[in-house]
């Protein structure tokens, strides 16, 4: 190649070079303002798997007051085998509790609501006192308090005030009728000196047991200190993980074996076990069972008699749970489970859900059995102590607005 052929190619490719690079720079700057750009200064990041959307991260037990976790622990898990528990509590909502009479008041709103109606209907505007006394058995009666003792308070509140048919002294007197019914049967709780409290509970399927053996547990706990749970339901699937949450979030102890097992030999090495720590009480939770199968109330008996041998006197108190929306069953309940084994107590369960909470004076008349508790909710706290003064003060409560009418006179009777 001479050099003239060399010059002609550089005098080519120079020029071209140069139109290339500009259509290149053109090209990159066109695709560029194509491409949002983060602001000046600021940067992008991937999210940290911190900030990442996620599943709610319920707050750490420092920032959520005790008595906020206690007030919403949630409704106990019913697990199913494909669905366990889990063990993580739900988000606290922290709102003020009500002091205790006050949540008695409201676990009775149902059934005050319509008992009360009842009752005003039955003792206003009526002329013959006949009448009266008609409407207030048949509210009575509406209210599950039973034939047997709807008739009997009727009959005491008339003996009582003969003929007067002031609506507030008739009111007044039933109340204090019911309030007498429900303390005969009163007594007082087992304590066994130096022992733990070894407490059974007893029921048909879904009464509350579990749910029940929960909130006594930490009831229990700031009583007596230490508190024992006995899975001994080894026969509902899953029933033993329920338990557990529930003893995890009160803070005690749960001695449980394999599904299938003995119930009396895990109620035994509980109430050993709790000899042996000195614990405070011993709660015995047991699987839900038809008051018709035989083997099964013999299980129970078989219980009661294991841990009496290990602990004599033991079980202390054997409480039948019973739901109080059943009504009037629950008196045959208690007919049967008290056949297979002695009971000191009934726990009334699921008062709120009912307007029929006057079971609570049939089992006292009917069965002489003292309420010991009753279950106003599905949360740890929603357990009173039975106490027939609050009792009938909370079912009567609402009332304050009629009692005001009542003494203006506008309660013509
Ligand atoms: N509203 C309300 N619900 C309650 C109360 N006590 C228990 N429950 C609910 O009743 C249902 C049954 O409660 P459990 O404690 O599992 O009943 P259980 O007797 O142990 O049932 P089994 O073990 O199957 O025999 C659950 O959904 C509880 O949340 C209460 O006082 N009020
Ligand atoms: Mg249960």
């Amino acid at each position: 190649m001479s050099v003239s052929d060399i010059l002609i190619v550089i005098a080519i490719a120079v020029p071209t070079g140069f139109v290339l690079t500009a259509i290149g720079t053109l090209l990159e700057f066109s695709l560029r303002k194509k491409i949002p750009q983060p602001p000046a200064g600021e940067q992008i990041e991937e999210p940290s798997p911190a900030e990442a959307p996620s599943e709610p991260i319920p707050p750490s037990p420092a920032q959520v007051p005790a008595q906020a976790e206690a007030q919403v622990a949630p409704p106990p898990p019913r697990p199913s085998a494909a669905a366990p528990p889990s063990p993580q509590p739900a988000q606290p909502v922290p709102t003020p509790l009500p002091s205790a009479p006050k949540r008695m008041s409201w676990g009775l709103r149902k059934t005050r609501e319509s008992f009360l109606g009842r009752i005003r209907a039955a003792i206003t505007g009526k002329a013959k006192l006949d009448e009266i006394y008609e409407g207030l058995e048949e509210a009575l009666i509406a209210a599950d308090v039973g034939v047997e003792a709807g008739t009997k308070l009727v009959d005491a509140v008339r003996a009582s005030v003969k003929n007067d048919s002031r609506p507030e002294l008739i009111r007044d007197t039933l109340k204090s009728e019911i309030a007498a019914m429900l303390s005969t049967v009163e007594r007082p709780p087992a304590d066994p000196a130096g022992a733990p409290l070894v407490i059974m509970l007893v029921g048909v399927n879904g009464a509350g047991k579990t749910t029940t053996v929960a909130k006594l547990a930490a009831w229990l706990k700031a009583q007596r200190g230490s508190v024992i749970v006995a899975a001994a339901d080894t026969f509902r699937a899953a029933a033993i993980e329920q338990l557990g949450v529930w003893c995890d979030r009160v803070g005690v102890d749960m001695i449980k074996q394999a599904q299938g097992s003995d119930p009396a030999a895990v109620a035994f090495d509980a109430v050993k076990a709790a000899v042996a720590r000195k614990a405070g009480a011993v709660l015995i939770d047991t699987a839900g069972r038809l008051q018709t199968k035989v083997n099964l109330m013999e299980e129970l008996k078989k219980i009661a008699r294991v841990i009496g041998r290990e602990l004599p006197g033991a079980p202390h108190e054997t409480f039948l749970v019973l739901d109080a929306t059943t009504g009037q069953n629950a008196l045959s309940q208690a007919k049967i489970f008290g056949d297979a084994v002695p009971l000191t107590g009934v726990v009334l369960a699921k008062l709120d859900s009912t307007a029929k909470g006057g079971v609570v004076v049939a089992i006292a008349d009917r069965l002489k059995l003292p309420v010991r508790f009753v279950g106003i909710g599905e949360n740890l706290e929603d357990l009173r102590p039975f106490d027939a003064t609050e009792f009938v003060d909370a079912l009567f409560s609402s009332d304050e607005a009629g009692e005001a009418r009542v003494a203006s006179g506008s309660y013509a009777a």
